[in-house]
């Protein structure tokens, strides 16, 4: 937050460290483990590294529960680890953005301890307690519980705690100004440290009404966007950029839960002084059922709406900037989502998804394993999954009638631990990310798609990859330029030009396994051909399945 701007023009590659590289044989990822990998993540051509929440933390949901904000959890390494990190990744050039969990901590945080001791006790107010006296409290949903209940008795004062994600991750009390200093002194910290910036976890969902009402009709059952945008969001906002964020030259990102393209201006534009960028949730929803467990549509998604999402998130803003990406750790592979990760298409498919995110005028966010093409591993056993929101949700199902066949098979498309498992070094036994046993089941398909075998290949994904970041970060018209939607109502072809003072890109997207015909004004004779995932092309007015093409005019 601050007068640079190198964030626009940045690719973020995003790094689990659980999943990532594993440098002691116990299974984990690691600092360590990373720290061996910088070359890799140099060579692929990206700006910073986006590192999910490496804090002290029980893990209950896997570093999202925090017992201290100061310290490196013990998995992963020490503090002289980390320092080792921050400064041979600086002396790469590489900028380093950690996880802020802004909205709960682990109910192992001291000041959890203190706060459930007694109703005096001077940390009752960092976090949101009802005296049981009051009632029952409104309902309120819990992402992660094994009963979906947010509120959570506590006998020892006689009180509910609240609790929007696992009975593990107690919430926040913002309105108190002594935990807003507290999270504020959280982040001078590291930055004085030198890191470069934050992604903020459901930073949408620190401020409350604490007198929790009932929750309005109007938001019909859907929780996660009353949680968002409470009354005081953005004065915490404002007084977080003025207190820290603009006393130093880094980057922030909200994680945008339940934010549209209205509220986002709030949050991201400069004469605001909030933050600096927001990643929204409205491509996350497309061809999953609204109602109950998280399920795929059986036909599919709609090719219309992801377009109709991705233009209108273009348009979003006149002031502010955007981000871009298709998976992360919350979500299954990009590759079984949005493309084909049966072998005959998986390199097609993944290619032509990587020039969709690499040419659109937002920050690209790359998760790690996606440059490789990894594909969502499908277990048939709920005992295979680690992730709490799919082992809750079974619990929960199971106690209350609900239909298991059908939610395992929905996890098969939907889980996050599908993008979780064990990044694919190599075609070795644990796929070169781990000497011991991983804490996650490899993929089988490690044996075909690795690292190895992609960098000596120069059709690989991973070199296509490399090629696409190189043309972004060699014309700014990619960065910068005008987007227009082209072909608005071709259902299986996404195409749009991306036009500056320097000229005009156009993009041609196939997203499906058959031939389609597009239809634009641009004549392809007068252009050339920049860049395809197909060796050889004739100019026709046909795409190959899931071809994607780049012209320059
Ligand atoms: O992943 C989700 C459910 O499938 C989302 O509802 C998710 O919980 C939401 O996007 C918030 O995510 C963030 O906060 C969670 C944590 O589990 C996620 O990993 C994190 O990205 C709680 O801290
Ligand atoms: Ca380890």
């Amino acid at each position: 937050n601050s007068e640079s701007t190198w964030w626009k023009e940045a690719v973020i590659y995003q790094i689990y460290p659980r999943s990532f590289k594993d440098s002691n044989g116990d299974g984990i990822g690691d600092l360590q483990g990373i720290i061996s990998k910088l070359d890799y993540i140099k060579s692929l051509g990206v700006d910073a590294v986006w590192l999910n929440p490496i804090f002290t933390s029980p893990n209950d949901d896997n570093g999202y529960d925090i017992s201290d904000y100061r310290s490196i959890m013990t998995d992963f390494g020490t503090m002289s680890d980390f320092d080792e990190l921050l400064k041979q990744m600086h002396q790469k050039e590489l900028k380093l953005i950690l996880d802020l969990v802004p909205n709960h901590s682990s109910d192992e945080h001291f000041w959890f301890q203190e706060s459930r001791k007694s109703r005096d006790n001077p940390y009752r107010d960092y976090y949101h307690w009802w005296p049981a006296e009051n009632g029952k409290p409104n309902e309120r949903f819990s992402f992660f519980d094994v009963n979906r209940d947010a509120w959570r008795y506590d006998e020892k004062t006689d009180a509910y705690y609240l609790h929007y994600f696992s009975i593990k991750q107690p919430d926040l009390n913002w309105e108190n100004p002594k935990l807003r200093q507290e999270m504020y002194d959280v982040l001078s910290f590291w930055f004085d440290k030198g890191v470069d910036g934050f992604r903020m976890d459901v930073v949408p969902f620190i401020s409350k009404d604490v007198s929790f009402p009932p929750i309005p009709a109007r938001f019909n059952g859907s929780f996660g966007d009353y949680y968002a945008n409470g009354p005081f969001l953005h004065d915490y906002l404002k007084e977080m950029n003025r207190e820290v964020l603009s006393k130093y030259n880094g980057v922030s990102i909200a994680e945008g839960v339940g934010v549209n393209t209205e509220d986002v201006h709030l949050f991201v534009n400069p004469d605001r002084k909030e933050l600096d960028m927001l990643y929204h949730f409205d491509g996350m929803g497309i061809g999953f059922t609204p109602d109950g467990f998280k399920e795929p549509h059986p036909d599919g998604y709609s090719l219309l709406e992801f377009k109709q999402v991705y233009t209108k998130w273009d348009k979003a803003f006149e002031k502010g900037w955007g981000t871009i990406y298709l998976g992360n750790h919350d979500q299954p592979r990009m590759l079984t989502r949005w493309g084909n990760d049966a072998p005959e298409f998986r390199d097609l498919s993944a290619k032509m998804l990587h020039t969709f995110l690499l040419t659109m005028r937002a920050t690209p966010f790359i998760f790690h394993g996606d440059e490789i093409g990894m594909a969502n591993i499908k277990f048939d056993d709920i005992t295979d999954y680690r992730d709490i929101e799919s082992i809750n949700m079974h619990h929960y199902l199971s106690s209350n009638g609900g239909d298991l066949q059908r939610f395992m098979s929905a996890q098969k498309i939907t889980a996050r631990d599908n993008g979780r498992t064990p990044f694919q070094w190599d075609d070795s036994q644990n796929a070169g990310f781990t000497d011991g046993e991983p804490w996650l089941k490899v993929n089988p398909n490690h044996k075909e798609v690795n690292v190895k075998y992609q960098e000596n290949d120069k059709d690989s994904i991973l070199s296509y990859f490399k090629s696409l970041i190189a043309l972004r970060k060699n014309n700014k018209t990619l960065i910068y330029g005008e987007y227009q939607l082209l072909d608005a109502t071709n259902k299986s072809v996404y195409a749009y030009s991306r036009n500056d003072e320097n000229g005009t890109f156009l993009v041609l997207l196939n997203f499906t396994s058959v031939d389609a015909k597009f239809d634009t004004d641009y004549d392809l004779n007068n252009s050339e051909l920049i860049l395809s995932n197909y060796l050889y092309m004739d100019m026709g007015a046909i795409l190959k399945p899931y071809q994607a093409c780049i012209y320059k005019f």
